[in-house]
């Protein structure tokens, strides 16, 4: 399974999708919608070279923030920055993933060590030690998690629910993701494993508890991909549940059908689908469920309190119809030859999009890697 970091906070989550064919190095913008209280939704300039995102926050403190690791191993963070969850630690640099929490944001380097910063209250950014062997990271309202290469999780943080108190056997994990106070783990066999705050039954893993491919957590409910295309979900907002944290957010609209990717936010989920599109469900109170126009070429979601956000690539795609195609040959041509008629005729369009080897200039070195796009 492709090292989906989903991490996700309160509901946030993370995804990450490292690692994954249709991530290419040094492409990436993100685009984000929903709650803006705090600037979570404004991306910092330049808006370019992201290779996965993030989303924090939690009703608890009100607040919202969200991340995004670029190409170049930074991390970049914006919104809610009470608690510093801006902060990145120097040195920003050696990210591979990228998770929010609650108040607080984590970063996996790529020698296997987590940094963690912002809200601390619980001891959330203090990782145990030893710090070393992690491949995945994920945060949840007050705590958080980290997988390690050989199969374990490791939690801290906040735990009055138990969220913190892997079930053993603890081995065998390949994925990891956080809830508000509930953890959850996918095991080799595709089950999930979930654990801590189970109010609403975000722990109980509806039957059969087989064929998963990647979790997510949401504020108090639980998210889980199939091998088939299809997400589970359960917990708050699922059949059959009300009050005042039930939105729907656990009734899967159909098609049920072609999604790649997911993630859980407060009261909301995204399902990223194999063509590009994102479907969202739940609470739309802040227009976290409005996909901005045009719902394509995205190839990553994350969630956070309140708001959304898509990872879209671009490379390739020199028409901006959010498809590589054969459509894109002429464009490609004329951004090759003539980036000047090119601005003129794609007004809308970023001719960095014909960047397909991506070092960050247009030109011949580019062809054969667009030409690879064509024909996957
Ligand atoms: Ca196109
Ligand atoms: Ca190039």
């Amino acid at each position: 399974m492709k090292k989906t970091i989903v991490s996700m906070l309160c509901g946030c989550v993370l995804a990450g999708l490292l690692g994954s064919a249709t991530l290419r190095a040094q492409d990436g913008s993100i685009v984000a919608w929903g709650r803006n209280n705090y600037g979570q939704c404004n991306v910092p300039a330049p808006n370019t070279g992201f290779v996965a995102v993030a989303g924090g926050g939690s009703a608890e403190i009100a607040q919202g923030h969200s991340l995004g690791l670029k190409a170049d191993g930074s991390i970049v963070a914006w919104g809610a920055n009470t608690y510093g969850q801006w902060n990145v630690p120097a040195p920003n640099s050696g990210f591979v993933a990228v998770a929010g929490g609650g108040g607080h944001s984590l970063g996996l380097k790529a020698d296997g060590s987590i940094v963690a910063w912002g809200r601390n209250s619980s001891g959330q950014c203090n990782v145990p030690a030893p710090n070393t062997g992690f491949v995945a990271v994920a945060g949840g309202g007050g705590h958080s998690l980290g997988l390690k290469a050989d199969g374990s999780i490791v939690a801290w943080g906040a735990n009055p629910s138990g969220q913190c108190n892997v079930p053993p056997p603890n081995t065998g994990f390949v994925a990891v993701a956080a809830g508000y106070a509930h953890s959850l783990g996918l095991k080799t066999d595709g089950s999930i494993v979930a654990w801590g705050y189970n109010y609403y039954g975000q722990c109980n893993v509806p039957a059969p508890n087989t064929g998963f491919t990647a979790v997510a957590g949401g504020g108090w409910h639980s998210l889980g991909l199939k091998a088939d295309g299809s997400i589970v979900a359960w917990g708050a907002g699922g059949p059959g549940q009300s009050g005042p944290n039930d939105h729907g957010q656990s009734i899967v609209p159909a098609p049920n059908t072609g999604f790649v990717a997911l993630a859980g936010g407060w009261w909301h989920s995204l399902g990223l689908k194999a063509d590009g599109s994102i479907v969202a469900w739940g609470d739309n109170a802040n227009g976290e469920l409005n996909v901005p126009a045009p719902n394509t070429g995205f190839v990553a979601v994350a969630a956070g309190y309140g708001h959304s956000l898509g990872l879209k690539a671009h490379y390739g795609d020199l028409n901006c119809d959010g498809a590589v195609n054969n459509f894109d040959i002429d464009p490609f041509v004329l951004a090759l030859t003539d980036p000047a008629a090119y601005k003129l005729k794609y007004p809308n369009c970023d001719i960095m999009n014909g960047d397909c080897n991506g070092d960050g200039k247009v030109d011949n070195f580019d062809i054969d890697p667009f030409v690879e796009l064509l024909t996957p």
